[in-house]
C-alpha cells in the first residue's frame, strides 16, 4: 500500500477511534455494552428499604428491586452492586466504576447538573433519631442549630449533612456517620445527639433496634420532600431515555407500585413528581 493512503487510513482509523469514545454512545450501543457485560454495576448504600445487602449477600432494597425490573425489560438480565457511601457515588459513576446510581441519590441542582437522571422513583421526607422524650427538644435543622451542644450526624455528601450546614450548624457539631448502623450506636452511646436519614430509613432502623429509649421525629420540620431517580452518566442521555421509557410502562402497568409499595413508598409520590421540578427544588 502506497504510503499516503496507509497515511490516510490510519488517519480514518484514528478519526473513527476518537469519534466512538468522545462522543456520546447511542442507547444502542450503550445498551449493547450492558448486556453483553450481563448485568448493570449499581451504587448502593445498604440502607433499607432504599436499599439493602442480605446476609446471603443479595441485594434487594427498592432501588434494586426497580433498577432490575427496567434492567430486564431493557435486555441486561440482573444487576450487580457495590456499597458506596453517599458522597462517592456520583464520583465513582464518572469514574465508570458504576454503570448506574440506584440508591435514592435524591435530586438536587448541584447533583442534576452532574449527573443524567431518570424521572422519580423513591420519594421520600427526612427524620431524627434521638433519645426518647426528645431532651434537647429537636424538630428542625434550625433548633440543632440553635443549640449550641447538640450535635447531628449524617452521611457524609448525604442531603441531611447539607441541610444541617445550610441551617447554620457549624460544621464541628456536623459528623459524618458511614453507615445506618454507626449512626444507631452513636445515638445510643449519646456521642451524637441526633442521626438524620429519611423517614423510612429512620424507621426501618429504629424498628430493627426495638430500643426504647430512642424515638423518632418525622418529619423534620422545615426539610422538603426529595425524590431519587437512577442516575446515569451525563454523557449516557440516550441510555438514561430507554430506561425512563421503560420505567414509564412499569409505573403504567402497575409493576413499579408492587415492587415498591411493600417497602413502604409511595408509588404515587413518584408518578406524580417530575425530574425538571426536583431538579429545581432547592
Ligand atoms: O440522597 C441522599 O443524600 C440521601 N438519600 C438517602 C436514601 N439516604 C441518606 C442520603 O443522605
Amino acid at each position: 500500500m502506497r504510503t499516503d493512503r496507509l497515511a490516510r487510513s490510519l488517519v480514518a482509523t484514528a478519526a473513527t477511534a476518537f469519534l466512538l469514545t468522545a462522543l456520546p454512545a447511542s442507547a444502542d450501543e450503550a445498551l449493547d455494552a450492558l448486556k453483553a457485560q450481563g448485568f448493570a454495576r449499581i451504587a448502593i448504600a445498604n440502607e433499607p428499604p432504599f436499599t439493602a445487602v442480605n446476609p446471603d449477600g443479595s441485594v434487594s432494597g427498592a432501588g434494586p428491586d426497580v433498577a432490575r425490573a427496567v434492567f430486564k425489560r431493557l435486555g441486561v438480565d440482573d444487576v450487580v452492586a457495590s456499597i458506596s457511601e453517599y458522597g462517592a457515588m456520583i464520583p465513582g459513576l464518572q469514574a465508570r466504576r458504576f454503570d448506574a446510581v440506584t440508591a435514592g441519590l435524591f435530586m438536587k441542582p448541584e447533583r442534576c447538573a452532574a449527573v443524567a437522571y431518570s424521572q422519580p422513583i423513591l420519594c421520600d421526607a427526612e427524620a431524627f433519631l434521638l433519645k426518647a422524650g426528645n431532651p434537647l427538644k429537636l424538630k428542625s435543622y434550625k433548633d440543632i442549630a440553635d443549640n449550641p451542644q447538640a450535635r447531628i450526624g449524617a452521611p457524609g455528601g448525604g442531603t441531611e449533612e447539607r441541610l444541617a450546614l445550610e441551617a447554620g450548624v457549624p460544621r464541628e457539631r456536623v459528623i459524618v456517620v458511614p453507615d445506618a448502623q454507626s449512626g444507631l450506636t452513636m445515638v445510643q452511646q449519646g456521642r451524637i445527639d441526633v442521626y438524620s436519614l429519611p423517614v423510612l430509613s429512620i424507621n426501618a432502623l429504629y424498628k430493627q433496634s426495638g430500643d426504647t429509649a430512642l424515638e423518632v421525629v418525622a418529619p423534620v420540620e422545615g426539610a422538603p420532600v426529595y425524590c431519587d431517580g437512577a442516575a446515569f452518566r451525563r454523557d449516557q442521555t440516550a441510555l438514561r431515555d430507554a430506561f425512563d421509557t421503560e420505567l414509564a410502562a412499569l409505573k403504567a402497568s402497575g409493576e413499579f407500585a408492587a415492587i415498591i409499595e411493600p417497602y413502604g413508598f409511595s408509588a404515587d409520590a413518584a408518578i406524580n413528581a417530575n425530574r425538571d421540578a426536583l431538579c429545581a427544588q432547592k
